[in-house]
């Protein structure tokens, strides 16, 4: 047989598949691809394909037998067992060094096993995260690949040429070993989430709390999106609004409100919780989409519970402008817990994060994508080790400047009667973080009361009665003079 010519194989042609391919032969590169229902790899190559320089394959082995080596192949498939399936068929076909990148939502603990899996047997796996759905993937996505590094090197080039690009660098860049990639595009789509929900909370108060028609709310997002807040998911949100169907009627209006979710959102608060990390905004953007998601009670309550009827009687514009101000103080505590998040997962894997690489690979390509992001990029890039995106000057002085509007919405969301479950814990956790002294003595006074769970003492207070070491445990019936020092717990 011929020398091989394909650069990279691909499996899986369904939306980001193909347009992934067209996308990689636009930029000159050999594509083979494979599809487990074969039939589509012809009716591609007949169509969206027809003229381009790609290979179909009607095998595993044939795919196999078309890659220069080391071989590189991307699996874009369903999450799941569709990938573990497909690196089983792989693997006997496949030599020492060859690549097998996993492109789809797998959750990374999944990524993380293959990982080590292939690894004894001297494969290298990348599980590579790829954002900006169909366009982004035919025209330049968001790439996050993590795994062996010595997979980099081979895969560089063509994932950088394809990605999105801004300011003229790509939105790609190598993340870090094992399940790092998976793990960031988690947290990537947690944000989608935290970012989305934000969205929804303005125009609800928009409409319910100041009557805004749905051409007038079109308008308040495009004026948005020339300011802070510019980004995809504004821009998204004002042609939504704008929408009207064939009756002249705005779209969105007709659409049942309960809110659908495929589960990365929940991933990355079960990480947050599993790390020990304050997620709040993601978390509730997880629980908001449940809640409507239970439709047919919240009609039955609506019947039943009483509530304020909402009415705005103030300055209107001034309400668009501290809804603008609340929105994006409340995003910047999202990306704030994210990148905590981030730090945290750091530390257990031992992942050493580019927090300036992330900023810049969602800056452009992805539906987080935003001005914004350029701000986090710069600020990380000012200092890599960064504690938090709040100790950054340009960050502490945009939330300083938005805090008087960002209260006057939450209350006012109160006082109409219209959540803002978002808005509201992103200031909770604000002042919570900003707090030298929590309530939470009182817990572990409670706890230690009714289970004996022990409680330590601030360090003035650290004495022969109450030791710095171990746990304390007090008898809370007594009247003093019983406190005794444990190693309980300690
Ligand atoms: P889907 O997630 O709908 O997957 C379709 C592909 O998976 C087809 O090639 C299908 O083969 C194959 N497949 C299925 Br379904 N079950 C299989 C099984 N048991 N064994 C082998 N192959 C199986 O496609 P997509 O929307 O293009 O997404 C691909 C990946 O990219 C997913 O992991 C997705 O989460 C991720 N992703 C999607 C988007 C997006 O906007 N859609 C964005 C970012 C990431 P068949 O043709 O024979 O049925």
């Amino acid at each position: 047989m011929s020398e091989p010519k394909g650069d990279i194989g691909l499996i899986g042609l369904a939306v980001m598949g193909q347009n992934l391919v067209l996308n990689a032969a636009d930029h000159g590169y050999e594509v083979v691809v494979f599809n487990r229902t074969v039939s589509k790899v012809d009716h591609f190559l007949a169509n969206e394909a027809k003229g381009k320089s790609i290979i179909g394959a009607h095998s595993i082995e044939e795919l196999v037998k078309n890659l220069k080596r080391p071989r590189r192949i991307i699996l874009l498939v369903k999450a799941g067992q569709a990938v573990d399936d497909f690196i089983a068929l792989l693997e006997p076909h496949l030599e020492k060094g060859d690549i097998i990148i996993d492109g789809g939502n797998s959750h990374f603990p999944d990524t993380i096993r293959r990982y080590e899996d292939l690894k004894t047997r001297g494969l290298l796996f990348v599980g590579s995260g790829v954002s900006g759905g169909e366009e982004g993937a035919r025209h330049g996505p968001s790439l996050m690949p993590g795994g062996h590094p010595d997979a980099w090197p081979h895969i560089k080039a063509i994932f950088q040429d394809i990605a999105a690009k801004t300011d003229g660098e790509p939105c790609c860049d190598w993340v870090g070993p094992s399940g790092s990639g998976h793990f960031v595009k988690m947290v990537h789509n947690g944000i989608e989430y935290g970012d989305m929900q934000l969205i929804a909370e303005a125009y609800d108060i928009l409409k319910r709390g100041l009557g805004l028609s749905d051409k007038e709310m079109g308008d308040v997002f495009t004026k948005w999106n020339k300011g802070v807040l510019d980004s995809y998911l504004i821009e998204i949100t004002r042609d939504i609004l704008y929408y009207n169907d064939d009756d002249g009627k705005p779209l969105v209006e007709k659409i049942l409100d309960a809110a659908g979710q495929k589960g990365t959102g929940k991933w990355t608060v079960a990480a947050a919780l599993d790390y020990g990390v304050p997620v709040t905004l993601i978390g509730e953007a997880v629980f908001s989409r449940t809640l409507s998601s239970i439709k047919d009670e919240r009609v039955r309550a609506s019947k039943i519970l009483t509530g304020p009827k909402p009415a705005f009687s103030g300055d209107k514009q001034q309400f668009i402008d501290d809804l603008e101000q609340a929105l994006y103080a409340s995003k910047i505590i999202s990306y704030t817990q994210g990148f905590m998040l981030i730090r945290e997962a750091g530390k257990v894997h031992e992942w050493e994060f580019n927090n300036a690489g992330l900023g810049l690979m969602w800056r452009g390509g992805c539906i987080i994508r935003s001005v914004f992001l350029g701000d986090i990029t710069k600020a990380y890039q000012k200092n890599p080790q960064l504690e938090s995106l709040l100790f950054d000057d340009f960050f502490h002085a945009a939330i300083d400047k938005a805090q008087p509007s960002w209260r006057r919405i939450i209350g006012l969301g109160a006082e109409l009667g219209i959540p803002t479950p978002a808005f509201a814990t992103a200031l909770a956790w604000y002042d919570g973080y900003r707090s030298d002294r929590l309530p939470a003595n009182l817990i572990q006074a409670q706890r230690d009361y009714f289970g004996a769970h022990t409680f330590k003492v601030l360090d003035e207070f650290v004495s022969q009665k109450y030791p710095k070491e171990g746990g304390i445990h007090t008898n809370w019936t007594g009247r003093g003079g019983n406190t005794s020092a444990s190693t309980y717990n300690a």
